[in-house]
């Protein structure tokens, strides 16, 4: 199939034109296939989602401009300097290949040469995870320094191949996190949504990979025997069903938790256990502390953070009613995470009343900031930032939830907050358009990641006049699409937050929670999990924290790293959100081709 256009001529590539849907890998037969021959052709070994599905179909058979070239006239690809190469992107030697070209998907791994090659003799790394003052010689990795220097939010984003050195410099990958510098691994449990068993083992560094790996997860059915399938090839990994009784609920939460013969650690992020998540996707994480263990015999309340992290945490844990998990609660009970700055805010399905309503989603963020945040001056002036990867159903218009029960509970700031539904205060929505995923460094096929429905989007077209592009200079990652999840409250002059929250939940009342029964019962339909930075927990008492101007300079330590521009761009007339599950033909993206989903 071929067809023309203004941006030039563009062919369906055969094999899907037969609806294969296991494409054998693609040779490049011409100088027009490169690209696709270079990209592994693979169809997804691990249940995922129609959309992600789409995106790797898409990869693996592009639809390609067929005169070999890129259209001369307004190509935005070329005019706007997109493409990696025009950006001056891979110049660094560390960022020499180029990035469209297929990975070794085994052992690519972000981390430097250095870092591969490099593992401290056992007592080493006792000396540098017991003492501070141990600094590591020059061979080590920065990862370590991240972990342990100047970051006081322990707030990270993952590497992301094919933008400048710099841009990576404060950025982890998974094989960072799971390396031996951050602890000597005894076991682990994995919480995530979407998992690629085989890619996950090999994301251990060696010496730890017989080590146990519970995963937990929310697949039924097909994709749970999949699961098991895959799973099965691994002696030392064990699976843990997440119940979910509620229709249409998800097992989103993304947490690790990492048990040290030196303590256990914990990490609260955004990415799927699958390589594409780690590779150009901007996506964010908390890393704590290296816990140590409490001595034999410690109250059960010892250990416990200002913030009452290890309570919740625990709390979390119970809901999922499991005996596996039950004896990771008594774990973490051995361990002091006093250390904790920040507040756990989760979301476990079912329907909450009274004290339990505000035990997770909205309602549990509404009660810390008004516990935990305090009033700024002309706060009604301060807007809502939501920033997400995907979108839900909301109702007719902005009254159902979204600028009621949701902008009530994000709006609240201390125990003065009143007009809970005030109608003046701002909210600014941050989702992908058309042109940043088209212009991202994966092109279309990240749109595989940002599964915002045609059927829903065409039911809540009052929704989009909230929406601002992504654009993300400040962190390197404007073409690195978000796949992470933040919301905060920022000052007028975008200069000051409140608050900041990293967390798993996208825009949607099966993630948030939704009023049931005249507002005395929420009620929640996904897992998921996120933590909030609030500057009272940091040594601030203003109220806010600065927004850093820079987020790879040495600003003072009460200064953010939002990892996107400030103030967010609104969508201009021609802009149009992404929606996953129609075709865009008339543009090429950064690898010049087109999105048509079947
Ligand atoms: C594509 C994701 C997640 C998550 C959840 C999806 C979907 C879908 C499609 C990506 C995804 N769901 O990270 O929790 O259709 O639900 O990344």
């Amino acid at each position: 199939m071929s067809q023309e256009s203004e941006h030039g001529k563009w062919t369906v590539s055969s094999s899907d034109d037969s609806g294969d849907e296991q494409p054998e890998p693609e040779k490049p037969s011409t100088s027009l296939l490169q690209e696709a021959g270079q990209e592994k052709a693979r169809v997804p070994q691990y249940p995922c989602s129609e959309a992600r599905k789409a995106a790797l179909k898409r990869k693996s058979s592009p639809l390609k401009l067929s005169n070999g070239d890129f259209p001369r006239d307004d190509a935005p690809a070329q005019k706007h300097k997109t493409s990696p190469q025009a950006l001056g992107w891979c110049l660094s030697s560390s960022d020499e290949e180029d990035v469209s070209q297929s990975r070794t998907r085994e052992e690519d791994g972000t981390a430097s040469v250095r870092q591969e090659g490099y593992c401290a003799p056992k007592e080493d790394r006792r000396l540098a995870l017991s003492h501070k003052s141990a600094d590591p010689p020059d061979a080590l990795p920065d990862a370590w320094d991240l972990l342990n220097g100047g970051n006081p939010f322990r707030f990270f984003l993952t590497k992301v191949k094919g933008i400048k050195t710099k841009y990576n410099s404060g950025a982890l990958h998974i094989k960072d996190i799971l390396s031996p510098l951050f602890g000597t691994l005894v076991s682990s449990v994995q919480f995530n949504y979407c998992i690629d068993v085989e890619w996950l083992v090999k994301q251990y560094p060696k010496e730890f990979r017989d080590k146990p790996l519970l995963i937990v997860h929310g697949e039924k059915r097909e994709s749970k025997a999949e699961l098991h399938e895959q799973a099965h090839s691994f002696k030392h990994v064990s699976l843990c069903q997440a119940k979910l009784d509620i229709a249409f609920g998800t097992h989103h939460t993304k947490m690790m938790l990492l048990h040290y013969e030196e303590g256990l650690r914990v990490v609260i992020h955004t990415s799927n256990l699958i390589d594409d998540d780690w590779y150009q996707k901007t996506q964010g994480m908390w890393i704590s502390p290296l816990y140590p263990r409490l001595p034999p015999g410690s109250v059960e309340s010892a250990g416990e953070s200002h913030t009452n992290f290890k309570s919740d945490l625990i709390s979390y844990l119970m809901a999922y009613n499991s005996p596996t998990l039950k004896e990771w609660v008594d774990i973490l009970k051995q361990h002091d995470l006093s250390e904790t700055r920040v507040y756990l805010l989760g979301s476990t399905p079912g329907r909450y009343q009274g004290n339990a309503k505000e035990k997770w989603g909205h309602l549990r963020l509404r009660k810390l900031l008004k516990e935990h945040a305090t009033q700024v001056p002309d706060e009604n002036s301060w807007p809502v930032i939501g920033q997400f990867s995907s979108i839900g159903s909301m109702g007719a218009d902005q009254s159902k939830w979204l600028c009621s029960e949701f902008r009530g509970s994000l709006a609240t700031l201390g125990n003065g907050t009143k007009a809970l539904t005030n109608p003046d205060i701002p909210i600014h929505l941050i989702y992908p358009t058309v042109d940043n995923v088209r212009q991202s460094l994966e092109g279309y096929p990240a749109g595989g990641s940002l599964p915002y429905s045609i059927q829903t989007a065409q039911k809540q077209l009052w929704l989009h006049s909230f929406f601002h592009k992504w654009s993300a200079e400040i962190s390197g990652r404007s073409h690195a699409m978000p796949h992470i999840k933040t919301y905060m409250r920022v000052s007028p002059d975008f200069q000051k937050i409140a608050w900041f929250l990293v967390t798993s939940a996208n825009l949607s009342k099966a993630a948030w929670g939704t009023f049931e029964k005249n507002g005395t019962q929420l009620m929640i339909r996904s897992y998921e999990l996120g933590v909030l930075f609030l500057p009272s927990e940091f040594g601030l008492d203003t109220g806010y924290f600065h927004v850093k101007e820079n987020m790879f300079s040495d600003e003072p330590a009460s200064s953010f790293p939002v990892p996107y521009d400030l103030p967010p761009e609104k969508y201009e007339s021609k802009d149009r959100p992404w929606i996953w599950n129609i075709p865009y033909t008339k543009a090429p993206d950064t690898h010049g081709n087109m999105w048509v989903p079947k």
